[in-house]
């Protein structure tokens, strides 16, 4: 049996190949002779629909939160408490805060619009778990009106221990804990303080009982049969080198999936480490450490770090059609078989795009190179090649070689198309931003960014307007070795991109 990377396992597991995966440390496995019979139906049932435990989910699957956790039982320097949670969150937008009343009608109403809504996730604003009582009465609510809808939790670890089998009991089957160090020595820069046993602890001795806490309480989740994914969050100078062992540490406790988050940090968010210049780290410093942790188990690389009420497929915010105003005028009428019969549909249009990559990749057998390129797409959902340019406010990135092509990230931008306005400043974030890359994929394109980008070395490819992402830019792979040995092009390295640090507005 040999080891594989969790999309691979998915990706086969979709085709009915017979792969396997198994959370013991966190690493899928797959054989050919094993069959279906290897992965375990239960891990498989998890996973297969939930945008953030599966990469290839996300391009089809959306998730909802709802904002009913407002306090918080530590301190993060990168928090704002003015913001959301910025462990599964973003500084710059504030949650309506709700009550679990109003939660469970704003699900059903997301639910009964947006049909491919799989997953409700608690992710603050504060921690879920500092509002145990809230929390769960969402999840009890929530259970008995929409038992389809898988329940999802986000945590900073450190009253874990105390609710595990609470969370069992609601059939809560993913938990995310975010852990940025399992060294006191380091954790002590990053948390200033705790609320423990009733009193404020600080210093060393506060990062030393919350990281206790934290692998206390994955330790028990794992044994717990829950799926368990980690955040941490990429500290230039604090915890990058560091986060390899954090790595190591919850891989040999059973986490599931890493998910290694850049520091979003600016003077404006007003959180010390916006204030005291705290860099985060670039698009490549990202990569390189989200590379070397992928040896050792799976690695997430789309998380969007989502708002606390966040609603639609992951890169898209619907939750302003949702506002508590909004959901207490709506009429819902929850038809669990229309859903279901909608999730056919999007099944089917998944398996058509692993056909169509799959297809292209045989086509790629011949050829052996060790040129790999980055590509950055711009879509709106299905795996496909499908938004403008001018109205992309993030591209999908692609890491492409003849072993096929990677997702490795995404970019958010500000939009370049404003109306007739502010166009020729927002476009050289975008190159920024995309820097990396030797072309941006798109629906259509206009003369003026056309001619920009091409004279910033990246080639804007409207060609394969509206096809499936991985055969399009798997294709041009080919196309682009060919002009290689034709001479046409010399490859370069395409250096470092940017990570937008500013606050981020509605996406
Ligand atoms: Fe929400 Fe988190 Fe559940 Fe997903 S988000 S509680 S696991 S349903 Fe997902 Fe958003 Fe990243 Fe979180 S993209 S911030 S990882
Ligand atoms: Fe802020 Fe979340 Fe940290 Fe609490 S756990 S301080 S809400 S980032």
């Amino acid at each position: 049996m040999h080891e594989q990377r969790l999309s691979e396992v998915l990706q086969a597991a979709a085709e009915h190949k017979g792969c396997g995966t198994s959370s013991d440390g966190g690493k899928a496995s797959c054989g050919s002779s094993e069959g279906p019979a290897d992965m375990s139906p239960e891990v498989w049932e998890k996973v297969k629909n939930h945008p953030c435990y599966s990469e290839e989910a996300h391009h089809h699957y959306a998730r909802m939160h709802v904002a009913v956790a407002p306090a918080c039982n530590i301190q993060c320097n990168y928090c704002n408490r003015k913001y959301d949670c910025a462990n599964e969150s973003r500084p710059g937008v504030v949650s309506e805060k709700l009550t679990p009343e109003q939660a469970s009608k704003k699900v059903l109403a997301v639910a009964s619009t947006i049909p491919q809504m799989t997953v409700l996730g608690i992710a603050g604003p504060g921690d879920p778990l500092a509002n145990p009582d809230k929390t769960f009465k969402t999840f009890e609510l929530i259970s008995r009106a929409a038992p389809d809808i898988k329940l999802c939790l986000s945590t900073n670890g450190l009253s874990l221990p105390d609710h595990v089998d609470t969370i069992k009991s609601f059939n809560v089957d993913h938990v995310t804990i975010t852990i940025n160090m399992v060294d006191p020595a380091v954790g002590q820069h990053i948390y200033p303080w705790i609320f423990w046993n009733h009193k404020r602890v600080t210093g060393i001795e506060a990062a030393r009982i919350l990281t206790e806490r934290q692998m206390l309480g994955l330790e028990m989740l794992t044994a717990a049969g829950i799926l368990c994914k980690v955040n941490s969050v990429m500290i230039p100078g604090i915890n990058d080198k560091h986060l390899v062992e954090v790595n190591r540490a919850v891989k040999s406790r059973g986490a599931f999936l890493h998910n290694i988050m850049p520091l979003i940090s600016a003077p404006e968010h007003g959180t010390v480490f916006g204030l005291n210049g705290q860099r985060g780290p670039t698009a490549q410093e990202l990569k390189s450490l989200q590379d070397a942790c992928e040896g050792e188990m799976n690695m997430m690389r789309h998380c969007r770090q989502c708002r606390a009420d966040a609603v639609g497929l992951l890169g898209e915010d619907r939750s302003a059609e949702f506002t508590t105003e909004k959901i207490m005028e709506m009429e819902v009428e929850y038809d669990i078989e229309k859903r279901r019969a909608y999730q056919e549909i999007v099944e089917q249009d998944r398996q058509e795009k692993v056909a169509a990559r799959n297809a292209e990749m045989e086509a790629l057998e011949e050829e052996f190179s060790s040129v790999k390129i980055m590509v950055a797409v711009a879509t709106k959902g299905s795996g496909r090649i499908n938004e403008h340019f001018g109205h992309a406010n993030e591209f999908q990135v692609y890491e492409v070689g003849t072993d096929g092509a990677k997702f490795v990230g995404h970019r958010r931008v500000d939009l370049y198309c404003q109306g007739g306005f502010g166009e020729e400043e927002a476009l050289p974030t975008v190159i920024r931003a995309i820097n990396d890359c030797v072309a941006v994929f798109v629906a259509k394109i206009g003369a003026c960014p056309r001619d920009e980008l091409t004279a910033a070395g990246i080639e804007p490819v409207d060609k394969y307007a509206h096809e499936f992402i991985e055969q399009s830019v798997v294709r041009y792979f080919k196309a682009y070795l060919g002009r290689i040995k034709s001479g046409e092009i010399v490859p370069v390295d395409r250096g470092d991109a940017d990570i937008r640090q500013g606050a981020y507005i509605a996406a």
